[in-house]
């Protein structure tokens, strides 16, 4: 996987070079290049923002440092982060996983020239992203999180494929806690049930966990949790 990313502050994207995805950089698996907005201006003070039109408060980033930008790195699949975009999920991280070539354009200040987007979604497939209902300063940390969320699907990056069926979101449920040795600690026993060996009753046991904490802590998801995948033993939890 290719992936290009346009910022007016290139030195966000350093711990991208760390853990597991600086792991599949050197393996090959995905190639990175951070590209700062302001080799595509040309007045001496490097100006990537103007005032915007119809009045208001702050800036907005001007669109010919953008268009120049994005037709240098070429078409791919374009994510603009914005707390004005649609709520990335799981289902999203998913979809991007399979695709060989993101380009990520971080917004800052009020935001994009609107133009710049309508004119990349000519030629090009684009999603505006938010990560939830609060605002961020810009769409770096947002890339660093969204890339996270990607980069961990693409095959040979997590060893045990297991934890991608097993984990939260993937069945539409929370996983259930997880304990280590030692058995005790602080006087805090892992429950008996988990150091059992019994594999059945440990299955319903997490099974009961993640009902549990899925309706207490996210009612949202439960309540579209399909019917069809509770059994008799769910609803009595
Ligand atoms: Cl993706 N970007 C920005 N700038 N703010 C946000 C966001 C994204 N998601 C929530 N707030």
């Amino acid at each position: 996987m290719r992936v290009d990313i346009i910022s007016i502050f290139p030195e966000y994207f350093a711990p991208l070079e760390l853990s597991l995805i600086g792991k599949a950089r050197t393996t090959g698996l995905l190639d990175v290049a951070v590209h700062d907005l302001r080799t595509w201006t040309s007045d001496v003070h490097r100006t990537v923002d103007d005032t915007p039109y119809g009045g208001g408060p702050g800036m907005v980033m001007r669109p010919e440092p953008w268009g120049q930008a994005l037709d240098a790195v070429g078409e791919g699949t374009l994510i603009v982060p914005s707390p004005v975009g649609r709520p990335f999920t799981q289902a999203d991280a998913h979809e991007l996983a399979e695709l060989d070539h993101l380009i990520f354009a971080c917004g800052r200040y009020e935001g994009i020239d609107q133009r710049v987007i309508d004119d990349a979604a000519a030629r090009m497939p684009v999603r505006e992203v938010s990560l939830g209902d609060y605002v961020l300063f810009g769409g770096e940390v947002a890339v660093i999180v969204i890339m996270e969320a990607i980069v961990r699907l693409l095959p040979g990056v997590l060893g045990n494929a297991d934890s991608l069926t097993e984990e939260s979101h993937a069945a539409g449920l929370l996983e259930s806690p997880v304990y280590t040795k030692p058995a005790s600690w602080r006087s805090r026993e892992v429950p008996e049930i988990l150091r059992s060996g019994d594999h059945g009753k440990i299955a319903r046991w997490r099974r009961d966990q993640s009902l549990l904490r899925t309706a207490s802590r996210r009612p949202d998801m439960m309540a579209v949790y399909p019917a069809d995948n509770l059994d008799k033993k769910d609803r009595k939890a």
